[in-house]
């Protein structure tokens, strides 16, 4: 399956070869990269040749986020730095990100990626693109655009941030597709409605992902807008946008599992799930070389069939996500662990480590607001004391999660102490 010829696919037994062969190669080439890899198999007395083929996957150890932050910033990468040529990063469980490295080979097969979910999206050489996730260490931005340019459309690289512009440019120069998350989009058809611009659009289709979202959204999505709204899920550990996305079906997302060798497993024991059993998705990165993962642990949660889609395309098929197995929170698009918060806060000593996180859906934008206690030894009636705190508190938290929040500061003893497991957050986005 490539990008311009999506209808010509391999047989399942062909994939299966090729997954083979690719983590034949991937096991040895970890093996003789990567120490942490290299331990690891060590430890279960693996040698590459005990690898055969994609059945015995299973004896390969399990990556998580943990590892990546344990061996901050650059530990897991395969290649000398000087055979990277882009960073990307996302949020790690506290303070440190997750740094994820490229080398032009695994940019060129992340274009690929993103180009054939494109089409998948009906987006061709004639279409304008607006690219309207952020641009940055987010690979939102720079991955759909690196999609788009592949499969030779017009793109306007937006990033987020300026909905008046992004409405008048979508006017202006005729868009045909767009790229964003689809909270972000339900709120710019909003913008466009505002301005009364609904009837002068030109956009045929979406291209929706970074977050959860449910089939009611993507209705009231191609209802306000008339379009059709696609779902792309990647995550940058991974590669970033297009490790799978739906066709015209909508009947699971397609996986690029030439690329992207995904299993589901329980969360809890870990064993492999028969097909249509929901579980955690694993992948494991059968062609990358700067950051190749062994069975990475995406915490997501879904389930996955290799039946053959309507639009006849054979590949390995995931269900829309049902949740994640950890407490990841994806506000505006951003990933926030509440440990993120907490390890923020500790830095200031005017507050205590009591705080709850609520977050919230306004004109489909995602609000956070962090409420937190004040260390009794700084209590204080002065309002203008309280205010210059907000404000150092607000900087901390932008500093450390890149998101603006809404700070409530409460006095010595007013949140509610849990008995058992503490709660921190409070999310009353609707998902139904
Ligand atoms: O969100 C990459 C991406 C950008 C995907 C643009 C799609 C479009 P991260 O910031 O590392 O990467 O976040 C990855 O976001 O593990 C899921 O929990 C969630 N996620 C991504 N796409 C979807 C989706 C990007 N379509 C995390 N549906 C993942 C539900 C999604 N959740």
């Amino acid at each position: 399956m490539i990008w311009n010829e999506t209808k010509e696919c391999m047989s399942r037994e062909e994939m299966r070869n090729l997954q083979s062969a690719r983590l034949r190669k991937l096991v040895d080439y970890v093996y003789h990269n990567v120490e942490f890899y290299r331990k690891k198999m060590q430890a279960v007395g693996l040698i590459p040749s005990d690898i055969k083929g994609i059945e015995d996957i299973e004896k390969l150890p399990f990556t998580t986020k943990d590892d990546l932050r344990d061996t901050y910033p650059f530990g897991l990468f395969a290649v000398p730095q000087s055979e990277i040529v882009r960073i990307h990063a996302s949020s790690g469980t506290t303070g440190k990100a997750t740094v994820v490295g490229y080398t032009r080979r695994d940019l060129d097969i992340w274009a690929e990626c993103v180009a054939r979910c494109m089409t998948m999206a009906g987006v061709g050489r004639n279409d304008i693109v607006q690219v309207a996730y952020g641009y940055g260490l987010f690979t939102g931005g720079l991955g759909a655009h690196s999609g788009a340019e592949k499969i030779g459309a017009m793109v306007v690289p937006m990033s987020t941030g300026n909905s008046q512009k992004l409405t008048t440019m979508m006017v202006d120069f005729g868009a045909t597709a767009i790229a964003c998350t689809p909270s972000y989009l339900l709120h710019i058809s909003e913008v466009l409605a505002a301005n009364g611009m609904l009837d002068q659009i030109k956009l045929k289709a979406a291209i929706c992902g970074a977050e959860p979202w449910t089939e009611k959204m993507r209705n009231e999505i191609e209802k306000r807008l008339n379009i059709h709204a696609h779902d792309i899920y990647g995550l940058s550990e991974v590669m970033g946008p297009g490790v799978a996305c739906d066709c015209e079906y909508h009947a699971g997302l397609h996986v690029c599992e030439d690329h992207f060798f995904p299993e589901i497993v329980d969360p809890k024991t870990l064993k492999g799930l028969p097909e249509g059993e929901t579980g955690e998705l694993v992948f494991t990165t059968l062609t990358k070389e700067g950051l190749p993962l062994i069975r990475y642990r995406t915490k997501d949660l879904t389930s996955l069939t290799r039946e053959t889609c309507e639009c006849g395309r054979t590949s390995a098929r995931i269900s829309r996500f049902k949740g994640r197995s950890d407490d990841m929170l994806i506000i505006r698009g951003v990933n926030v662990f509440p440990s993120q918060v907490e390890a923020a806060l500790v830095n200031v000593e005017e507050v205590t480590p009591h705080y709850m996180i609520i977050v919230d859906r306004v004109n489909n934008l995602d609000t956070m607001e962090i409420q937190v206690e004040l260390n009794s030894e700084y209590y204080t009636d002065e309002i203008k004391g309280i205010e210059k705190l907000t404000k150092k508190i607000g900087h901390v938290i932008l500093q450390a999660l890149g998101l603006n929040a809404k700070i409530t500061i409460v006095q010595p003893g007013a949140l509610k102490r849990s008995e058992g497991k503490a709660v921190h957050v409070v999310d009353n986005r609707k998902y139904e």
